[in-house]
């Protein structure tokens, strides 16, 4: 087979990617996919009054400029793909034109509705009707929260396009709804692997916006005449990847064995998950608030969404406000110098959720639990990573008793990974070695089913064992500090505290 290019967009909350990949057979050798960032931009909530957007229409500008580059340096893809964070979408009116900025999935607007759809529909049958945990971000809270408040904009729309196939239409004048982002909307059946038009109908949101689902692989349309001549580009082909990052990011988690394995895609939020081929859809699943997301290839991923990096993203940007920027590696380096175990936080806390003032809140979760507050910004950094190791121990040990399966140790992937203290901390909390890469997972499971879709590459484990063959994982094994066991017993405390007190 020929060496085929690929382009991969991959939008995460914090920073948005462009990526050309290229499968390399050397005679005699097992392929390696070669990757090269061509383009990098930030990415982040814009606020306006009450309500939190995205500006979506400067993100397709950088997916232009994508473009433009992945030509101008030489490469030259033949299809592209594009995953982003789930949940949100855009709105089209009847000429196909997009209603307004999309929400961005902090905006506080679901809050007022999350108690009455939950009272008129019952928190079990929501569960067992789309397999997702309450998050107030889900879509269908978005639209009931629209709904509510009377939104002309939700009354006169005729299209809902989830944002990875927003900004495909926008390329390509092409509709469609990939399959692993409407299993993020809480609206998707997954036992009836149809849409969930009974639970539409009883919270008033109009099935008409919601179109036939396409499955990751399917070749969607070249980019349109117009784009081809703005760009000064061929009609490179839009294929629908795992259009939600977190399962392109599953795509590409190193796992060679047949056994199964627990992962964690670590951004902006953290994600830990396992891969099943059926939805769990247990009472302790629901009670343990875990989801049951569609991946790649007919599989779902059970995982936690764990409150993450985000933390730690917010923190930083209130230093940097205040004058006093802090690269992340300096920040680990601050932490790594600080006392160990002085204050715990848990990541899941529902103030963490909200932007702004996020050193005040973890101050003050540190003082109404008795412990001291941390004030220097390696005292504070430091909190916020052990806490996520200790969250990463419980969230492992969860999947074992929900599954009855024993993993030897934890994958890890995602931007996250580049700080080398979380990683290390996490293997020391699981007392199991961690396996950290690829940093660009999600981009490369996006890469990996364009190559599916073409036929460059067979299936999942096929694709998992190229991921492996090339890219450098790294091994850190667990340093196993007595402290650790006083650390969980701790942790768990904190949140047994706390629930009492709810
Ligand atoms: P998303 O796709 O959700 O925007 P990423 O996968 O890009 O997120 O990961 C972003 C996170 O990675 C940041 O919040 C930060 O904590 C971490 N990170 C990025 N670069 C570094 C670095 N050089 N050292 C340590 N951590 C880093
Ligand atoms: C991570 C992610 C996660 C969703 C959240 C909205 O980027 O896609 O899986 O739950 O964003």
């Amino acid at each position: 087979l020929e060496d085929q290019e690929v382009l991969a967009f991959d939008l995460g909350a914090s920073s948005g990617r462009a990526l050309i990949g290229r499968m390399i057979h050397e005679s005699g050798g097992a392929p390696r996919l070669k990757v090269e960032e061509i383009h990098r931009f930030p990415n982040g909530p814009v606020e306006i009054g009450d309500h939190l957007y995205w500006d979506i229409l400067r993100l397709l500008e950088e997916l232009k400029t994508g473009l433009r580059k992945a030509f101008q340096d030489g490469y030259s893809p033949r299809t592209f793909g594009i995953d982003t964070w789930g949940v949100d979408f855009g709105l089209l009116d009847a000429n196909g034109e997009l209603m307004g900025n999309p929400y961005h999935y902090r905006d506080p607007h679901t809050q007022e509705v999350i108690e009455d759809v939950v009272s008129s529909i019952g928190k079990e049958a929501l569960f067992e009707q789309s397999g997702l945990q309450l998050m107030p971000f889900n879509t269908v809270y978005q639209l009931a929260a629209m709904k509510q408040a009377a939104s002309p904009k939700l009354d006169a729309a005729r299209t809902l396009l989830l944002t990875p196939d927003l900004l495909v239409y926008f390329l390509t004048g092409r509709m469609v709804c990939e399959f692993t982002m409407a299993t993020t909307t809480q609206l998707y059946h997954p036992s009836k692997q149809a849409w969930n038009t009974e639970l539409m109908d009883r919270l008033s949101i109009p099935p008409h916006l919601f179109l036939e689902v396409i499955h990751p692989g399917t070749a969607i349309a070249p980019l349109t005449q117009r784009v081809c001549k703005e760009l000064g580009v061929p009609p490179v082909e839009a294929v629908a990847v795992g259009t939600h990052d977190t399962e392109s990011a599953a795509v590409a988690v190193p796992c060679c064995s047949d056994e199964s394995f627990v992962y964690l895609v670590c951004g902006t939020w953290s994600l830990m998950g396992t891969e099943r081929e059926q939805p769990l859809l247990t009472e302790e699943a629901a009670r343990l608030e875990f989801s049951n997301e569609g991946g790649v290839g007919g599989t779902y991923q059970l995982l936690k969404n764990i409150m993450g990096l985000w933390i730690l993203q917010e923190c930083k940007a209130e230093w940097d406000g205040q004058g006093s920027v802090y690269s992340y590696s300096r920040l680990v380096q601050e932490a790594a110098g600080a006392e160990p175990f002085r204050s715990l936080i848990d990541p899941d806390d529902f103030r963490f959720y909200s932007p702004h003032d996020m050193i005040g809140k973890i101050q003050a979760f540190c003082l109404e639990s008795g412990q001291p507050v941390p004030q220097r910004v390696g005292e504070i950094t430091r909190c916020v990573l052990e806490s996520l190791a200790l969250k990463y121990k419980q969230t492992v040990l969860q999947i074992e008793s929900l599954t009855g399966e024993s993993f030897q140790g934890l994958h890890m992937v995602g931007g996250g990974i580049q700080n080398e203290l979380l990683c290390q901390l996490t293997a020391n909390a699981l007392a199991r070695p961690v396996w950290a890469g690829p940093v660009e997972a999600s981009a490369i499971g996006n890469m990996l089913v364009q190559y599916m879709s073409t036929g460059h590459c067979k299936d999942l484990q096929t694709a998992r064992r190229l991921v492996a063959d090339s890219f450098p994982i790294r091994l850190y094994e667990p340093q196993q500090h007595p402290e650790w066991v006083n650390a969980y017993l701790r942790f768990t405390q904190l949140q047994a505290r706390k629930e009492e007190e709810q």
